[in-house]
């Protein structure tokens, strides 16, 4: 594993890369925003995963710079895109509870020129089970910016519906396990049909995570959720990759 003088070297140096993966109208296979996902390009080791760094970050504290560098990074790119669609960051818990975080989004969105409506971010359902009142200021902070904010892996906590109505979440990202026994099993039918008819009684914009195969899609589909995102599409790919896909969509 990473230890946190490896991450300062990597930052310095500029190893980080973001890739991204569009998130699709299941209508029409277009893409109406694009997640961002954090790679290190190790010199020596290649790719190496968040889940191998992200850790350390987090309890190092090194995740507030990194967070930054995030931030800018997916506003610049976006910028570039072909089409307007938006950018989606994913957060971690430590960005979330720290007070600067708000000021990071405004200095992305000021240096970059993203339009807020452009800029999504991400939150896993763990944030919200915290409860505190720095959790619902944050969030109102942010949603006063005009940034977009989505509950991401949401299935694997513990939220009740009363928690959603509470953080006033624009997305709700069902988390890929649900969509895996999807063409097997009634059961699991009936699980993502229940989510997103109380997502969407609440108002959110449903989004279903890790769809691989064609039947998953149908299946999606005929349930109505309202954006997909996977394999299935497109894995993350590079800046270059993002911006041919967008230029040239279908
Ligand atoms: O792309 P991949 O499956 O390797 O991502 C694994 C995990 O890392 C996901 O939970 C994702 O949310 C998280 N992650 C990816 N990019 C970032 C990032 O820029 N910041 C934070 N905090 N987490 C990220
Ligand atoms: O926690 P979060 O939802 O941010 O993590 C997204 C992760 O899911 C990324 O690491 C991304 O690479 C991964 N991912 C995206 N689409 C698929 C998919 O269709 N199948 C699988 N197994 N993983 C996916
Ligand atoms: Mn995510
Ligand atoms: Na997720």
């Amino acid at each position: 594993h990473a230890v946190e003088s490896d991450l300062r070297g990597a930052l310095a140096n500029g190893e980080f890369e973001l890739h991204y993966q569009p998130i699709v109208d299941p209508a029409t296979g277009n893409a109406v925003s694009c997640e961002a996902l954090l790679r290190w390009k190790h010199p020596v080791a290649g790719y190496i995963p968040p889940s191998e760094f992200i850790p350390v970050a987090e309890d190092t504290g090194l995740i507030l710079q990194l967070g930054e560098w995030v931030l800018h990074e997916a506003c610049q790119e976006a910028r570039h895109w072909p089409q307007d669609v938006s950018v989606a960051v994913n957060l971690s818990p430590r960005q979330f509870s720290e007070p600067q975080l708000a000021f990071q989004v405004v200095r992305a969105l000021e240096r970059s020129g993203l339009p807020p409506q452009r800029l999504e971010l991400e939150i896993t359902e763990s944030v919200t089970l915290g409860a505190t009142q720095k959790v619902v200021e944050t969030i109102s902070n942010l949603r006063r910016l005009g940034v977009r904010l989505s509950l991401d892996d949401f299935g694997t906590g513990y939220s009740s519906l009363s928690y959603l109505r509470k953080y006033a979440f624009d997305k709700l990202k069902i988390d890929r396990s649900f969509v895996t026994d999807l063409s097997k099993t009634a059961e699991s039918i009936a699980i993502i049909r229940a989510i997103i008819g109380m997502g969407r009684s609440i108002g959110m914009v449903i989004v279903v995570e890790g769809v691989e195969t064609e039947a998953q899609l149908a299946t999606l589909r005929e349930e109505g959720c309202d954006l997909v995102q996977g394999y299935y599409f497109s894995r993350p790919v590079p800046s270059q990759g993002i911006r041919a896909m967008l230029a040239a969509p279908g």
